[in-house]
């Protein structure tokens, strides 16, 4: 009979102290809970901020989705799901650029700063995908090449275009920006060392730090995606 069961069952055995499966349950729990959050809130906003409150609520939305395949897939093969990682941040990283570009716009923000910003999160996360996929005796090598991309990113939102048209907005535009740039340099620098945690390369005297390269990510995926949205929607509640 219980052999039965566990052949019917749907739900795979998560060991007690797998904590990697862990932070993709909460993960995707959470991601699903800020979706509907973000989307249940639309209505009470300016039409002016509304598709910068629905695009945060689309950025959790496609995690939740991936969080739910990465959760099963965890489960079942015990791997790390490098390949629904990356098609999740390949389609959300570049709605986090968006979300610069939309609150900025009224500012005078350009599709060619859009673009920019598209183009170098594109680089950042092909190379990076390559070092952890295809490549991975030449992580080091293609994780510079993504770090590069990376800091090209922080620079023109710190000191580039960005970040003049925020300071010629004033105001809440320019400290929802700064708050955005804060966690571009610090919650995105969580992903580099996640990579360098799970893969090989000159910095391999930081595997002493006994995380799993996957809790690094989903860790730093609540902050980001979550944490995004939230600075987007604390902007449209406070000048509706
Ligand atoms: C919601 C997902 C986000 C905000 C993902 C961001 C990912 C990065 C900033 C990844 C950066 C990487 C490097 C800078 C070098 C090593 C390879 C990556 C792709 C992990």
């Amino acid at each position: 009979m219980e052999k039965l069961f566990n052949m019917i069952a749907l739900v795979p055995k998560m060991a007690t102290d797998d904590y990697v499966g862990f932070t993709f349950f909460v993960g995707c729990m959470a991601m699903m809970a800020a979706s509907a959050f973000f989307f249940l809130s639309l209505s009470s906003f300016d039409g002016k901020w509304r598709t910068s409150v629905l695009v945060s609520g689309l950025i959790t939305f496609i995690a939740a989705v991936h969080y739910y395949y990465m959760r099963d897939y965890w489960a079942d093969v015990g791997e790390s799901p490098t390949f629904f990682r990356y098609v999740d941040w390949i389609l959300t990283v570049p709605l986090m650029c968006v979300e610069f570009y939309l609150i900025l716009k009224a500012a005078g923000a350009t599709k060619s700063l859009l673009w920019k910003l598209i183009v170098l999160s594109v680089i950042m996360l092909v190379t990076g995908y390559w070092g952890e996929a295809v490549a991975r005796d030449q992580a080091a090598f293609w994780g510079l090449l993504s770090g590069i991309a990376y800091f090209v990113i922080v620079y023109e939102i710190w000191f580039g275009g960005a970040s003049k048209l925020a300071k010629s907005a004033g105001g809440a535009v320019e400290s929802a920006h700064k708050t955005l740039c804060w966690f571009v340099l610090v919650g995105w620098s969580i992903y580099p060392l996640g990579y360098m945690l799970g893969t090989d390369g000159w910095y391999d005297f930081l595997h002493v730090i006994n995380l799993d390269m996957d809790v690094v990510y989903n860790i730093g995926d609540a902050i980001n995606k979550i944490g995004f949205g939230l600075v987007v929607y604390n902007l449209a509640a406070s000048s509706k």
